[in-house]
Order: C-alpha cells, then sequence, then structure tokens
C-alpha cells in the first residue's frame, strides 16, 4: 500500500538565528543580498566567477579554458599548470605570513609543536627529496598511514609538491584495510610510523604496515617515521627511517609545474556493499574549492586560529586540516589523540590554552561531548572562539542549540557543512555572516553549487517534500572518476539521472529554499507506505532528557514492509527501563506521529560507528533482524561494539 515515493518529513524546526551585526560586518560575505548577488553570478557565469577565484592563486601557467565538461567527465582550469604545495607554502614566504605558525601541533601525550610557513616550508623540501632519492616519481602511488602529527601533513605536500599521489588510510584502519588499498592503487611506497597513540595506548601502526604487505605486494619502500618509540620490524632493503633518510638531502627542491588536472589524491571511502571505492581528486579544481569555501564558509582571517578536529585520514582532514587553512595562509591546529583523553575536557583545555577562534567537529563528539556532562565544559574560558562549524552527519536540533549556547556562549555562529569524500569540498553551507541558521539545516547552496531534490523519475519536488538530493553540474572540487573503476563512476554517480549527480543523500528543502539531509538514501525506511528517513527519528529521541544518541534502522516486517527499531544510548547515571522503552515511543509519537513510533528500542552502551564519526546502520540492520553481520567491518571504530550490540536486551 505505498502512497507515493516522496520521503516524508514531519519534523519541522522553527527557530531562525540571524547572523550577529557585528560578525556581519567584519565577514566576506556580509549579507544576504550579497550572498545571493554572488550565487546568481556563479550560477549563470561560472567562468568569471570561478577564474576570479583561481586568479587569487599561484599558477605557473594560466589555465585556457575554465571548464570543459564532457558528462560524466570534467576537467577544471584545462591548460593550466600548478602546484599545490605551492601554492600552500612558497606564496607566503614572500609576505610577512613567512614567519606565522602555520601549523601547531598537539599530540595526545601533551608533546607540542609549532611550525611556521618558512619552517614548513624546508620541511616539505626536504620530504620531497628523500621521496625522490627512493625513486618515487611524477604519478606513483604512495601510502600514507600515519596519525595526525605534523608529518601526516609534511608527507602529503611533499607528495603534491613533486606530483606523487597519495592515498591517506586511516590510522585507525586495520592490516587489511591496507592491503585492499596497496592492491586498487597499485602504490610502490608507504609511509608511515613506529606507532601512534591512542587513550594512552600506543596503536602498533608499523606492525599493521608490515601484516599488510604480506605475500605478494607493489610496494617497494616504506619509510618509517619515528613517533613512539616502540620496538619494530625493519625489513632489510625496503624499510628506511624518515630521519636517517633525511641527512641524505637537501632543502632545495623546487614545486613540480603540474598540470591542472594531474591526479592529487585518492581517498577511499567505504561502499555500501563490495569493496571500497578510490575517490580520485585532482589538482587544480580541488584548490580552488578548498581554497574558496575556507575563505568564505570559515571566514578565515590570518590572525585565526582555526581547529578542525578531523583525523588527517578522513576527506575533511584533507581539505580542512591540510590544503584549506594552509592554501589560505591560516593557521591550523592539530590534535593526535581522542576528546576525552586523560579526561573528557580535552577539546575545551586546547582551546583555552591556545586561544583557538574557530572550531571545526562533528555531531557525533557533540553529542558525547553532552553526555559527557557540562561540568567539563564550565571548567574553561571559550571565549576566544568566534565560529563553530559541523560535519559528518545531520545535527540534531538538541546539539546545535547545546553548541550554540555552551561552546559558542551565544555568540559564534554555527556553519553546518553538507559534503562527501567525493565533492572535495562544503557544498550546502551556511556563510556565517550573510546566511540565517535553522538548527538542523545545512542551509543554502554555495557558490556555484546547483543543487535540488527530485522523485524516483527524476522531477523537482516541491517545498517541504522529501526526495533525493542531486547537483545538476560539475563543481571544480568534485571527484573525476572512481580510480582504476569509470564504469562504476558512471553508475554510481551519473546515470539514475543522466548528467546529474546523485549523491545518495535523502533531503528536503523548505519553504525558503533551506537544505535538510535526511540521512542515506539506502537507509530511509519504508513503514505501511510511508518513507521515512532516519534523522527525523533519531532527532526526536534525542531530544528527550534521558537519551545520548540513537540510531534507527528498518527491520523486515510482513505486515508493515518494515518496522522501526531504534537503539538508544542514555546519557550517564540513567538507568534502562521499561518504562522509559515505552516512554521513548510516545515521546516519538509526539513529535513526529504514531507512524514514526519504534516498534523496538533496544538500550545499547554503544553504537557501532566509523572512525570518523559516522553511525554504521548497515551493521545494525543485520542486528536488528537477527543476522549474522556480515559485509566490511574495516572502517568500524570499535569491534567489541559488536558483541555488546548483540548481547543488548531486547
Ligand atoms: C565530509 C564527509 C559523506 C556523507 C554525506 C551525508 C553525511 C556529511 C553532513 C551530512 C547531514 C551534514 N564526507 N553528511 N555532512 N549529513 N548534514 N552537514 O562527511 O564522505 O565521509 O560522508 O556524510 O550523508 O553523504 S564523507
Amino acid at each position: 500500500m505505498k502512497i507515493d515515493n516522496n520521503i516524508e518529513s514531519h519534523l519541522i524546526e522553527k527557530r531562525v538565528f540571524k547572523p550577529s551585526k557585528d560578525f556581519a560586518k567584519r565577514a566576506q560575505i556580509k549579507s544576504l543580498d550579497q550572498y545571493r548577488r554572488m550565487y546568481r553570478e556563479s550560477i549563470s557565469r561560472p567562468d568569471k566567477f570561478w577564474g576570479r577565484e583561481a586568479k587569487e592563486l599561484t599558477w605557473q601557467k594560466q589555465w585556457k579554458k575554465v571548464v570543459e565538461w564532457k558528462v560524466p567527465f570534467a576537467k577544471w582550469f584545462v591548460g593550466g599548470k600548478l602546484n599545490l604545495s605551492e601554492n600552500c607554502l612558497d606564496r607566503h614566504l614572500a609576505s610577512p605570513r613567512r614567519n606565522k605558525a602555520a601549523i601547531l601541533w598537539e599530540g595526545e601525550p601533551g608533546d607540542r609543536r609549532t611550525l611556521t610557513y618558512q619552517q614548513l616550508h624546508h620541511e616539505v623540501c626536504r620530504f620531497a627529496n628523500v621521496l625522490k632519492r627512493n625513486k618515487i616519481d611524477k604519478g606513483d602511488r604512495v601510502i600514507i598511514y600515519l596519525p595526525t602529527i605534523p608529518e601526516a601533513a609534511i608527507a602529503m605536500l611533499a607528495c603534491a609538491r613533486i606530483g606523487a599521489v597519495h592515498s591517506v588510510v586511516f590510522g585507525g584502519f586495520s592490516a587489511d584495510a591496507i592491503r585492499d588499498r596497496i592492491a586498487d592503487s597499485g602504490a610502490i611506497a608507504v609511509i608511515t610510523a613506529d606507532g601512534s597513540y591512542r587513550r594512552g595506548a600506543i596503536v602498533p601502526l608499523k606492525k599493521n604496515v608490515d601484516d599488510g604487505l604480506h605475500g605478494k605486494t607493489s610496494i617497494k619502500r616504506v619509510i618509517v617515521f619515528r613517533r613512539a618509540g616502540n620496538d619494530i620490524h625493519m625489513e632489510e632493503g625496503r624499510d628506511v627511517w624518515w630521519h636517517r633518510e633525511l641527512e641524505y638531502v637537501d632543502a632545495n627542491c623546487p614545486p613540480a609545474a603540474l598540470d591542472s588536472e594531474h591526479p592529487l589524491y585518492i581517498l577511499y571511502t567505504s561502499g555500501s556493499t563490495g569493496k571500497p571505492k578510490g575517490i580520485l581528486h585532482t589538482t587544480g579544481g580541488y584548490l580552488v574549492g578548498i581554497y574558496s569555501t575556507m575563505k568564505y564558509v570559515f571566514d578565515v582571517r590570518d590572525e585565526d586560529i582555526f581547529w578542525c578536529t578531523a583525523d588527517v585520514g578522513w576527506v575533511t582532514g584533507h581539505s580542512y586540516v591540510v590544503y584549506g587553512p594552509l592554501a589560505n595562509g591560516a593557521t591550523t591546529l592539530m590534535y593526535e589523540g581522542a576528546p576525552n583523553w586523560p579526561e573528557p575536557d580535552r577539546f575545551w583545555r586546547i582551546i583555552e590554552d591556545y586561544r583557538v577562534n574557530i572550531l571545526y567537529t562533528a555531531p557525533t563528539a557533540i553529542r558525547a561531548f553532552i553526555r559527557w556532562g557540562d561540568e567539563w565544559v564550565a571548567k574553561h574560558d571559550l571565549s576566544s572562539l568566534r565560529l563553530l562549524g559541523t560535519v559528518g552527519e545531520p545535527i540534531n536540533p538538541e546539539a546545535w542549540i547545546w553548541y550554540h549556547k555552551k561552546i559558542g556562549g551565544g555568540r559564534c555562529p554555527i556553519v553546518d557543512t553538507w559534503w562527501q569524500t567525493e565533492t572535495g569540498a562544503i557544498l550546502i553551507t551556511p556563510l556565517p555572516g550573510a546566511i540565517p541558521t535553522k538548527p538542523g539545516s545545512a542551509t543554502l547552496p554555495f557558490f556555484g553549487v546547483d543543487a535540488t531534490i527530485v522523485d524516483e523519475k527524476g522531477h523537482e519536488v516541491g517545498a517541504n517534500v522529501g526526495g533525493k538530493l542531486i547537483i545538476r553540474r560539475p563543481w571544480p572540487s568534485m571527484l573525476r572518476t572512481i580510480y582504476g573503476d569509470k564504469e562504476r563512476y558512471k553508475k554510481q554517480y551519473w546515470s539514475e539521472f543522466k548528467g546529474n549527480y546523485l549523491t545518495g543523500d535523502g533531503a528536503r528543502r523548505d519553504e525558503d529554499g533551506y537544505f535538510w539531509i535526511v540521512g542515506r538514501i539506502d537507509d530511509v525506511l519504508n513503514v505501511a507506505g510511508h518513507r521515512l528517513g532516519t534523522s527525523e527519528i533519531e532527532s526526536a529521541l534525542v531530544s528527550h532528557a534521558r537519551v545520548a544518541e540513537a540510531a534507527v534502522v528498518g527491520r523486515p516486517d510482513d505486515l508493515k514492509g518494515q518496522s522501526v527499531v531504534a537503539f538508544v544510548t542514555l546519557k550517564s547515571g540513567v538507568e534502562p527501563s521499561f518504562t522509559l522503552k515505552r516512554e521513548l515511543r510516545d515521546h516519538v509519537g509526539a513529535h513526529i506521529g504514531a507512524i514514526a513510533k519504534p516498534d523496538e528500542v533496544r538500550f545499547a552502551e554503544v553504537l557501532p560507528k566509523t572512525r570518523s564519526g559516522k553511525i554504521m546502520r548497515r551493521l545494525l540492520k543485520e542486528i536488528a533482524s537477527g543476522a549474522r553481520v556480515t559485509g566490511d567491518t574495516t572502517t568500524l571504530e570499535d569491534f567489541s561494539v559488536l558483541t555488546k550490540l548483540r548481547d543488548s536486551e531486547e
């Protein structure tokens, strides 16, 4: 009894937060009018708009054409030559930025380092020469398996300097993940460390690499940075120490003149089924994308300290820990460890100590902070903050309001930024001095982004009707292909609605044109013909005072098609009970409607998440239907979660 194909929306959030006059006055984009004017121009004259942005950067040879679009393959800044590391480093050496901090770093044990632009340039040039010395050339693929330490940025920039293609693998991933990525990319070298710190323990990175290299492999060289001092095996003829290699090189390494479409990196994202996809990004368009979004979305100024808490192994770490801030000559803060080590106030301690101005983090982290208790926040002076950001998942309005009040002191705008590994840079987002925000909405498209929502047939849907989020034209930082698999690229992203990019996310647009992401299309529930996104039901659950976090999945049901199963974690000190289950069901009923009431509520200690904080609903679906968990679990942060969940009381 299917009613229609659209995703329904019942949870309507009415609060609106306007940019303050003070913020707007000093911002890059100062009003909604100015945003609209520039947006219109970016859509009607993209060449002019992006050409102007690109001209703010350094090109060794000017491009001939801004964009060439042969569906579904785009080329940006065709004929241009440039180097990304030159734009992140050399470009700033001719100005007083030379002596400002490029990277402020804090290790989990509390060790600290500062690298000025000049120092970072020096290190990158030397390490680029180490790469050359080890026969790594332009176009070669290099795996980087490092923690969030300055050497991760140095290694990435050194690859970019000589035109080698890096593929960063999360420090949290296992030997299997390393092996798969080497096999798919045909990499010839790995850059790693002996170990890294995570919650006080040492993660044996080098050992994982050794295990991943067993048997036949394309890897000829492993360069090892000494970080944790743990005992490791060094394979004669294959493995070399980073610090020893530096003894043989000087710091003279001119940036290679690379074609604008020269591959910059491959980053693997887990596909919902099958093997991970190697998302390929190239040089010119990617640089322009991260440069402009960093400038307009984070409104970054020379005197700012910008902290994106992502691991470098996630696309957010690539674009907004390393490349975006450095391309803008900003100071980027890097932190190696966990947010609750040694205590749950580590983030607030760092913000107070370094006087951080802009904080960019994930909703999952925010919900954890709420759970750990406000007293950890109250101990610290967070008055240096002027802007907050979130990324990774829809943020539930409760968490948004908490972030705004407790972290932002009610004075900082929040930019809820929607984007993907595939998009390279932020695509839907508030501009903090211009666009009024609504808690839970990523608001409006960034310049040049032609986003809309369509039904199953590809027809645009009206206001407040849910559907599939698509992008109708290419943008500079878009992926160019799935590495080694053009067909999968075409099929996955461009064939359902020909010539349009399929994001895979469900969304609706409200009467003001604001985008509300309701979750992945694959996760949408179909309950008695009603298509319900996961995020609204989860938001309703989290708005209950005793709930910390919730994940909702569908379970096959003979009568209704699917029934709603909610996995719920409770705030500290709250006891699970039968009454509470009933209360939660009623709570959802009251907030959304009877149709969304969970048929089953399961209390869990923890939810299965990726290291970047995304709930793995695929695993929960299997658990909810009593099936064994199959498929890829290499991106799961903590394996013990699965056993705990299976034991969670029904
Ligand atoms: C940057 C990143 C991409 C998926 C995406 C969405 C979800 C990301 C938001 C969001 C709602 C947001 N890359 N997502 N940001 N959903 N609001 N602001 O996360 O490739 O790892 O994931 O994440 O489903 O498709 S990613």
